[in-house]
């Protein structure tokens, strides 16, 4: 059913109780802290995206990941923005972060995550995902960007 949607990746360093979060410099969702991703180069799977998306983002390249989580966002109205999104947990990397052109990557304690300054939908799965579970889910927003709904699968 969402196999035809748009696909792009999400990597997020992690440390004992710290998370990686750049901010986003340009592009969808800039003025944003995320992790680090982008959508795939012909010929790339989607992991090969991941590494290749963190390493030109933030100079490391993930050497441990673990898939925690597939989140599809719909946007009423921008059929062109919806995308089925594929998060890993990075928990070793060669490299140390650096900022680029597209990010400005920072370590939060993950008591602090800045939830009010990332995606609305960030704050339904990324706890949950950072306590080791694995997360389906699906986020409705419309045309600017606001929540609208969303259903959340837990494993
Ligand atoms: O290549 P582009 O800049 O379009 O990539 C967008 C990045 O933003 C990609 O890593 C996926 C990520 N992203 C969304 N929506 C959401 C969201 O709602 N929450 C989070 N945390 N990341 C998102 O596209």
């Amino acid at each position: 059913m969402t196999t035809d949607l748009r696909k792009a990746t999400l990597c997020i360093l992690i440390k004992p109780g710290k998370i990686l979060l750049a901010m986003k410099k340009r592009g969808f969702g800039a003025g944003r802290w995320n992790g680090c991703g982008g959508k795939p180069e012909p010929g790339e799977d989607i992991e090969q995206t991941a590494v290749r998306e963190t390493e030109e983002e933030i100079g490391v390249t993930p050497v441990s990941m673990r898939h925690a989580a597939t989140l599809t966002f719909l946007f009423a109205g921008k059929p062109d923005w919806d995308q089925e999104v594929t998060v890993y947990l990075v928990d070793k990397w060669e490299g140390e972060p650096v900022e680029t052109e597209e990010m400005a990557p920072r370590w939060f304690k993950v008591n602090e995550i800045p939830f009010d300054k990332m995606w609305s939908d960030d704050v339904h799965w990324l706890p949950k995902v950072l306590d080791g579970k694995r997360v389906e889910g699906t986020f409705r927003f419309d045309g600017n960007q606001a929540l609208t709904g969303f259903e959340l699968k837990t494993f």
